[in-house]
């Protein structure tokens, strides 16, 4: 693991705004050389879906399964700068579940009052928090971090938009699931940010009536036992991922039955944590 991170560690602030908002912004997550090669790989591979599939060039769309479509995205899997948000947050025993290549081109066909299409609140993970209904209150059990590789710092630049502070609640807090409410907030992000929001806040897509399209990459990381909510095709891969990479892209050593448990092998971030950040380990929860 790149010894930088240790740099990056989560702060007590960052941590207390995630469990207070639900979300916070890292501003120099990517440099500028990073910025445009994740970039240009992220347009290269959603022009070729749009051209495959026959997507509209103007329809906002995202490429699930995206960390595997090119070679250079292997290093996102555990950026020096972000994966020690992750694991200050979720802990050790984790991966990398789901991700997204993100394209929101410009529109003049919809305003904030038209853009239907557009909004769609939600919180992620699909039936999670449908089917575990024995608390009031959702469990957290996966993240996202987005990494805003366009230009985000002002509204109506199809920021990632959210109701701060709606992670506890499993009913939608706004007014209308349709539309864009003045009370909903575009987190504003300069191209480098990366946002980071527990997958139980509300959020949504939004419009983009600048002149420049917005990328983002989302990488969504949960507990190891939960089912992939996408293909994860990453075996080409695996010769030349670290230990830690290799975790991270959901390998075992067990097999099936690996991932509900936590066996030593399979947990190299762990071990590296205990080693180099001990303090984040007396955190860690004792199996009941
Ligand atoms: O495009 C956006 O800002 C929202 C994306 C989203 O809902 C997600 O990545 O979970
Ligand atoms: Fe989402």
């Amino acid at each position: 693991m790149d010894p930088r991170s240790l740099d990056y560690l989560l702060t007590d602030d960052e941590r207390q705004q995630f469990e207070e908002e639900g979300y916070f912004v890292m501003e120099d997550a990517l440099p500028p050389d990073q910025v445009a090669r994740f970039r240009e790989v992220t347009q290269e591979v959603i022009e070729e879906h749009r051209r495959v599939y026959n997507i509209p060039a103007d329809r906002y769309h995202g490429v699930i399964d995206f960390i595997g479509q090119r070679d250079a995205l292997l290093d996102l899997v555990d950026w020096y700068r972000t994966l020690p948000k992750i694991w200050g947050i979720l802990g050790p025993d984790i991966k990398l579940y789901h991700t997204v290549g993100m394209e929101t081109p410009p529109t003049t066909r919809y305003t904030p009052e038209t853009h239907h299409e557009w909004i769609n609140w939600h919180t992620d993970t699909g039936n999670l928090t449908r089917d575990i209904t024995e608390s009031v209150e959702p469990p957290r059990i996966s993240m996202k971090v987005g990494y805003v590789l366009s230009d985000t710092s002002s509204e109506g630049m199809a920021n990632f938009t959210c109701f701060p502070g709606s992670h506890r609640s499993r009913v939608f807090p706004g007014q209308d699931r349709t539309r864009l409410t003045p009370d909903a907030v575009q987190v504003c992000a300069p191209a480098g940010s990366a946002i980071f929001f527990d997958r139980r806040l509300w959020h949504s897509p939004s419009l983009n009536v600048s002149d420049q399209t917005r990328y983002v990459i989302f990488n969504g990381y949960s507990f190891r036992w939960l089912a992939n909510r996408d293909d994860m095709t990453v075996s080409h891969f695996m010769h030349r991922a670290t230990p830690v990479q290799k975790q991270l892209l959901g390998y075992s050593h067990h097999g099936g039955y690996g991932p509900t448990n936590s066996f030593d092998d399979d947990l190299p971030l762990k071990f590296w944590i205990l080693e180099h950040a001990p303090e984040f380990a007396e955190r860690w929860p004792e199996h009941p």
